[in-house]
């Protein structure tokens, strides 16, 4: 590789913050495949409770900074991203990429940035989900913003990048997920949280449409040919499947929702339940995270969690779009059938008298 393709790639900085001890094993994959995937990419690692296990093992990384300096903020879960952005920014980054600790690295993902213009933000495609759609600046129009333009679908901050040309945004952001409205509905479960103030996302999806910021271009990074939002069950779908069949897995794998590194002891009850389990324990981020083993101190949830697993596992070759496909088969004939009859329903609906 010549010098010049050298420095065009080596200009991104990643920023992850992570304050659950618990989410350790997580923080591991997405290093150690950050580290196999991007090979010399610089990383700073907001973890404020990292174990002196993970200090010592992430020593082994001399790209990796933890704890490079303190967050000036409060840390509330999710919330700490544009705090941690602005952090990076401010401490000499020009190009970031805010990667969720859930994330694993299946590609090398610098040519997809290195063709960005500094004013381009990038974000996600939200996973096939209830909160999937925008229609008409919904989210912005809930906080009172006036609408600048409609985004395609919510905007996902497992991957969000940014530049020094994104500070105002930032800021805003931030500015709005301290706000008394935004904390109130976070002190309530998620299931009584009106559709603006769900999460951080639909705030950063509320900015991104409003009149005030809609001039600023988005590169979306596709389900699919970019990142795979293993969401439920329509996490890993047969079309995505076939995609990375043909041409090469995606860049991310982002385990949202599901945390296989959690093994959880509930007993599954009821048909559907098992169908979920089966299908999250089929998950290609398990699969993929198979290649980091030694990285982890425990690797006993990288195995099939069930008995019906490991016959459906040892029938398909440990191959991540292979994994699970007769079970992605059933979940999409399922989700696509109820579309076209809601679809039906709603037409015969409309020509009743
Ligand atoms: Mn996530």
């Amino acid at each position: 590789m010549g010098n010049d393709s050298a420095s065009m790639l080596s200009g991104i900085t990643v920023c992850i913050a992570e304050d659950r001890a618990s989410c350790e094993p997580a923080l591991r994959i997405l290093v150690a495949s950050l580290t196999r995937r991007s090979p010399g990419i610089r990383a700073l690692l907001f973890c404020p409770n990292a174990t002196p296990s993970f200090a010592k093992w992430i020593s082994d990384f001399p790209h990796c900074s933890l704890n490079p300096c303190a967050l000036d903020g409060v840390w509330t879960k999710y919330d700490i991203k544009p705090l941690a952005l602005l952090t990076a920014l401010r401490t000499g980054a020009d190009d970031v990429l805010w990667i969720d600790s859930d994330v694993l690295i299946a590609r090398d993902f610098r040519p997809v940035f290195a063709e960005l213009s500094v004013e381009t933000l990038a974000v996600t495609e939200e996973a096939l989900s209830g909160g999937r759609a925008d229609p008409d600046g919904m989210r912005a129009r809930m906080w009172g913003m006036p609408v600048g333009r409609s985004l395609p679908f919510t905007a996902n901050t497992g991957v969000i990048r940014v530049t020094t040309a994104h500070i105002e945004l930032l800021e805003a952001w931030h500015d709005l997920l301290q706000s008394p409205e935004y904390r109130a509905a976070q002190a309530a479960p998620w299931y009584e949280r009106e559709s603006h103030l769900a999460g951080d996302q639909e705030v950063l999806t509320a900015l991104l449409s409003s009149s005030r910021f809609s001039d600023i271009p988005i590169r979306f990074l596709r389900r699919g040919p970019d990142i795979v939002q293993f969401f439920g069950t329509s996490g890993y779908t047969v079309a995505e499947r076939i995609g990375h069949l043909r041409t090469g897995l995606p860049y991310f794998i982002h385990s949202q929702g599901f945390r296989p590194w959690w093994p959880s002891d509930e007993p599954v009850v009821g048909w559907s339940a098992r169908f979920r389990a089966l299908y999250n324990d089929m998950s290609p981020y398990t699969t993929l995270a198979r290649g980091y083993a030694s990285s982890l101190d425990c690797d006993r949830w990288l195995s099939s969690q069930s008995k019906h697993g490991r016959a459906l596992a040892a029938l398909t070759p440990d191959n991540a779009p292979l994994t699970g496909l007769p079970l992605a088969l059933i979940s999409d004939t399922v989700r696509i059938a109820k579309t076209v009859s809601g679809r039906w329903k709603n037409r015969l609906g409309a020509r009743q008298p």
